[in-house]
């Protein structure tokens, strides 16, 4: 496993770099935005998964600091896109609970998104339900209020999974969810993962909220999202995360 001193060190030199999977129309296939995922690239030029260091995200110096990266480098991409008249639809970026201490996030973004000329209104803050259970400190809901108001939209992310997912819908004013790939992954095989999956669809759908299905694997599964009414989702059937340059061919058609 990657150590925190490798992220260090990668981070000083430039090789923490985004990578980003498409959210697409579950019928058609068609892209309309891309999740932002941190990689680490090896001196070697192998690429390492966030899932390898997840670790070091409890570390709030350290989370801080990926996390103004990844955000620069997103910015620097969306602007690249838009020069050269490519549309990438909405961009989500991930967050630690040490974005929600110090510094607004809002602000950050912000600052981010100016430097590179891109709006706001291109972001997606995924947040997931983990860091609502988290510690009060975090003061999730001013925080998730203050994004929207810059013009940032806000997903619940992993949704399912928290303990109180259905308080969460009422607490923040998120537009939209993402339902957890743990129930997507049993949706065709278990009954009841399939009511749960509609139930959610539907009381998004009816709360006015966007929905994504993650981790779609099968075109089973696909199907039965979209006769639950969840027009959105990612998943490997898809695409799987890629660099940048993979994406801009990607968002060209080209692949
Ligand atoms: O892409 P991957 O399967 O390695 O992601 C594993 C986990 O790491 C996911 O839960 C994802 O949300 C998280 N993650 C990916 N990129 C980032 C990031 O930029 N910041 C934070 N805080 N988490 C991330
Ligand atoms: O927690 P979060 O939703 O941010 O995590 C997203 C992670 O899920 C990414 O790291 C990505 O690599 C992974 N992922 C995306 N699509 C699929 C999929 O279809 N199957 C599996 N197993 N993982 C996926
Ligand atoms: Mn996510
Ligand atoms: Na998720």
């Amino acid at each position: 496993r990657a150590a925190f001193f490798d992220v260090e060190t990668a981070l000083a030199e430039q090789r923490i770099i985004p990578h980003y999977q498409p959210v697409v129309r579950l019928d058609s296939g068609r892209i309309v935005g891309l999740e932002a995922l941190l990689r680490m690239r090896r001196r070697d030029g192998s690429i390492v998964a966030a899932a390898e260091f997840q670790e070091v995200f409890s570390d709030p110096r350290l989370a801080y600091h990926l996390t103004d990266h990844l955000i620069a480098e997103v910015a620097k991409d969306i602007a690249g896109w838009t020069a050269a008249g490519i549309d990438c639809g909405h961009v989500g970026i991930n967050v630690a609970p040490a974005d929600f201490i110090g510094e607004s996030l809002g602000v950050r973004l912000e600052a981010a998104m100016a430097k590179a000329g891109v709006p706001l209104s291109r972001i997606v803050v995924e947040i997931t339900e983990i860091i609502f259970m988290d510690d009060p400190r975090h003061n999730v809901a001013d925080l998730v209020e203050d994004l929207r108001k810059r013009g940032a939209r806000v997903a619940l992310d992993d949704f399912g999974t928290g303990f109180a997912s259905l308080t969460h819908l009422l607490t923040f004013p998120s537009d939209i969810i993402k339902i957890d790939r743990s129930f997507i992954d049993r949706l065709v095989t278990d009954p009841c993962s399939a009511v749960i999956v509609e139930s959610l669809v539907d009381i998004a759908l009816k709360l006015g909220k966007r929905v994504v299905a993650e981790g779609v694997e099968t075109q089973l599964q696909a199907d039965r999202l979209l006769s639950f009414g969840c027009t959105l989702g990612q998943g490997y059937l898809f695409a799987k995360p890629a660099d940048v340059a993979v994406t801009t061919r990607r968002l060209s058609g080209r692949y």
